[in-house]
């Protein structure tokens, strides 16, 4: 295992270490012995505003290429290094996975431990990684130990959760998370709209608090490229986005998957939250154009940006 974690370590990977598969495991892959954790820093750069234009905040998990196509590529180079030495081996690589315990698992396998905002951090990285896994039928026996390590336990995380969501320390409250309100289907519910601010996807307002997140290494460099979304996407281009240029720009980017409707929701959401009246035009345009969900959350911003005089 030593040489694995080497090369886990050269291709950028913050950790590696081997969990035993729980139960959750062992239903989704009867055959599994060993879950083999990694774990990935993402923290981007910062990008700096340099001008004026109603604009959304992507959550920095999100604001490059995609994480599941980076990290799968890496448990994939992994995988070939397991099969060069032990050519039967069953493998699986899991990104993301439901219904594994992801965080779980990572903490088992000894390489993060975990904080009150329910994240988990690894030494150096904070929560800023992103989690992966190879199940596998080989038995390492060598199980590390699980990493039982504790945050610093301020509870600034649960004091400024905008919406309170985290109930008590390690539980968050899914229907009032505001990363959970930016990738379901449905109405966002109006107490929540005005927490969003200008988010559009994910949140990460109870890592950005947290001290054990400052001073950390630079993530690996696939995440410092800039490509669409970024951390502020302009807000207008979303909600008047063509089908023809979701399909283009946006459908293969990390923030694709929820759809072209859910996006313009939000983009809408957001607009009304910033209050910039040149968001009129494009959201009446929506209230025409969008069907009912859409123009329902498109009313009340222009309502929300009337409502402050504008
Ligand atoms: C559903 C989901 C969400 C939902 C619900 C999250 C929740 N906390 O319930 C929503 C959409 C809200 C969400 C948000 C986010 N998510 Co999410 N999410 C998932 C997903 C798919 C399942 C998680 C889940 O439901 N777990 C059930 C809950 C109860 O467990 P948990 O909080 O994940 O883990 C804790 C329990 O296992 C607990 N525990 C319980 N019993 C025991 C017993 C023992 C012995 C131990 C040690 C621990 C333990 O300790 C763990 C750590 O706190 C996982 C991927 C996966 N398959 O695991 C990603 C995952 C958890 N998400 C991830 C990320 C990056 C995020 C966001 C930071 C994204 C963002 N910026 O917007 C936020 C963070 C919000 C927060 N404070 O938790 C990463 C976690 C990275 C990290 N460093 O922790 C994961 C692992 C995806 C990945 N592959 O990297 N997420
Ligand atoms: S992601 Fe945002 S809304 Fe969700 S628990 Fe953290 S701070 Fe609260
Ligand atoms: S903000 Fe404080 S309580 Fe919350 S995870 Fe970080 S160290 Fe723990």
């Amino acid at each position: 295992m030593t040489d694995l974690r080497e090369y886990a370590g050269s291709i950028g990977l913050c950790g590696l270490g081997v969990a035993p598969p729980t139960g959750e495991v062992i239903r989704t892959y009867p055959w599994a012995r060993s879950v083999i954790c990694t774990a990935l820093p993402y923290l981007p750069p910062e990008e700096p505003l340099n001008d004026n234009r109603p604009r959304g905040l992507v959550a920095r998990f999100a604001r490059s290429v995609d994480y599941h196509v980076v990290m799968n590529r890496k448990l994939l180079s992994l995988s070939q290094v397991i099969l060069s030495e032990c050519r039967n081996a069953r493998l699986e690589t899991c990104v993301d996975t439901s219904p594994l315990p992801e965080r779980m698992l990572a903490i088992l396998s000894g390489i993060a431990f975990r904080g009150w905002n329910a994240n988990v951090f690894v030494e150096g990285y904070g929560s800023w990684v992103v989690l992966g896994e190879i199940v596998t039928d080989l038995d390492l026996v060598t199980h590390s130990d699980p990493n039982l390590n504790t945050c610093a336990e301020c509870g600034e995380c649960l004091r400024k959760c905008p919406t309170g969501a985290i109930t008590e320390p390690y539980v968050v409250d899914k229907r009032r998370c505001l990363s959970a309100i930016t990738q379901r289907r449905g109405s966002i519910p109006t107490d929540l709209r005005p927490k969003l601010e200008n988010r559009i996807y994910g949140c990460d307002a109870c890592q950005e608090v947290c001290p054990l997140n400052k001073d950390i290494l630079p993530c690996t460099p696939e995440f410092a490229e800039r490509t669409f979304p970024g951390a502020h996407p302009d807000l207008l281009k979303l909600i008047s986005i063509t089908d023809e240029d979701f399909d283009k720009h946006v459908r293969r980017s990390s923030i694709g998957w929820i759809g072209r409707d859910r996006i313009r929701i939000n983009a809408a959401v957001a607009a009304g939250n910033l209050g910039n009246p040149e968001a009129i035009p494009v959201l009446v345009e929506l209230v025409r154009t969008g069907g009912p969900l859409l123009a329902e959350h498109a009313n009340w911003a222009i309502e929300v940006i009337k409502s402050r005089g504008h």
